[in-house]
């Protein structure tokens, strides 16, 4: 079928709940994806950082194939040969305690607050039904509804209350606020270490050290979501390690299975798993043996091919790249790894759309956040003169939006 007519089917049948690019895109290798028409794109999203590993991996294909030949689900009414090795390698990887599958980066999230809460009230003391959580403004955790409760963001909210109680919320990067905010009730801070949605938002150097020194002083659990900055994205297996802190719960998905699968974790660092009891929690995917065996092999490659020393270097190198072609219509460049953000000047015509746009046709396929930033995150494993062919075509979008 022809890509227009894909097109009209989905807007006819789908909810309109995305407003997607109109590339439609049947095969990915690597860093590269093409549509119907055979063209090739160099994708810069990586599927919002699940891809990190490269489209298609060659050996977690593998490892999901035979896997699929061989067991794909048997819930938890029943042990699988998968999840204790997955459970140990994942907590020899990231130094973890104990861990807790499920599939949704949403479902990991919702997951963590129930956590944070029981501990609150079994371990902690806080009066049943009074547990508080702390937030950030501007963040990104989810879609559900106790998630999206506590965002700040008007369009992803609106229409869908009531919502959960037990949130407050405080602006990003700023310790003294969270010392502020703490009372007796307070179970949890709950951040992203870099705001992805937020437009890739680096907090003031230090922040994280000072969060956790506040965490631990005030016997607040300190959480962080990884689930975008996680598994190599920053240049760091998880980005908590840029400040050398060690969260007290840990929350990944994404990556976790190099794109094949819906695979996510609460990591836990502490007794707080450990106050779960049978028929507390649970999913009747989360730690299936096909999920395991995938999330396996999306870690081996991640260790083995060394991609998070490449995003590190990478990151810097692109970075540096896209600094050094500044265009007037460009306000910052920021990043950290291959989580890299541009914005534009206000005002910079079509904003980060046209350019998106504008990329697409160049064979680069980018997201916008918000009107005016765009993201670039391409998969870990892109090389230099892959770097330099992209940093050509960007400057070249630039140049024609502007005298566009
Ligand atoms: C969409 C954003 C990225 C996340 C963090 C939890 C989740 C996400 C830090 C939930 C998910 C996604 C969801 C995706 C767009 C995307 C996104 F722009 F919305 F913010 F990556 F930057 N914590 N982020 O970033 O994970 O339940 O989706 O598995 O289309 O909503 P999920």
């Amino acid at each position: 079928m022809k890509t227009t007519e894909l097109i009209a089917l989905e807007e006819r049948y789908g909810a309109k709940n995305y407003k997607p690019l109109d590339v439609v895109l049947s095969r990915g290798e690597g860093i590269w994806v093409w549509d119907e028409a055979g063209n090739r794109y160099m994708d810069c999203l990586s599927a919002y950082s699940a891809v990190n590993q490269g489209h298609c991996h060659p050996k977690i294909r593998q490892a999901m194939v035979d896997q699929a030949q061989k067991l794909t689900l048997t819930s938890r009414a029943f042990r699988n040969d998968q999840l204790a090795m997955l459970y140990k390698e994942l907590c020899e990887l990231t130094n973890s305690h104990k861990v807790l599958p499920m599939n949704s980066g949403a479902e990991a999230v919702e997951t963590v607050i129930k956590c944070a809460r029981k501990w609150g009230y079994e371990a902690k003391g806080v009066t049943e039904g009074r547990a508080e959580i702390i937030v950030c403004s501007d963040n990104f955790h989810g879609r559900t509804l106790s998630i999206i409760g506590f965002s700040t963001d008007d369009n992803a909210k609106q229409s869908f209350g009531p919502f959960t109680p037990g949130f407050k919320c405080i602006p990003f990067g700023d310790a003294s606020a969270l010392e502020a905010a703490i009372t007796p009730q307070t179970v949890a801070f709950l951040v992203e270490p870099i705001q992805g949605e937020a437009g890739v938002i680096i907090p003031p150097k230090g922040y994280l050290k000072q969060v956790r020194q506040i965490c631990t002083e005030q016997n607040v659990l300190l959480i962080l979501d990884e689930i975008q900055t996680g598994l190599g994205r920053t240049g760091k297996l998880l980005a908590e390690e840029h400040e050398g802190i060690q969260a007290d719960l840990t929350l990944i998905g994404k990556a976790l299975s190099g794109g094949f699968y819906p695979v996510s974790a609460v990591l836990s660092n502490d007794a707080v798993l450990g106050l779960l009891r049978p028929g507390q929690h649970g999913s009747t995917f989360g730690g299936n043996p096909l999920a395991c065996a995938v999330a396996r092999q999306a870690l081996k490659v991640l260790v083995e091919e060394d991609m998070v020393s490449n995003a590190a270097a990478m990151g810097e190198y692109f970075l540096g790249q896209l600094r050094e072609n500044g265009h007037p219509a460009i306000k910052e460049v920021r990043g950290i790894g291959l989580m890299i953000a541009v914005e534009l000047k206000p005002g910079t015509p079509g904003g980060a759309r046209a350019i998106c746009e504008s990329l697409m046709k160049k064979g680069i396929l980018c997201k916008e956040t918000h009107t005016h930033t765009i993201r670039f995150a391409p998969p870990l494993v892109i090389q230099k003169e892959n770097i330099d062919w992209a940093v050509q075509r960007i400057k070249e979008a630039f140049d024609e939006i502007a005298s566009a």
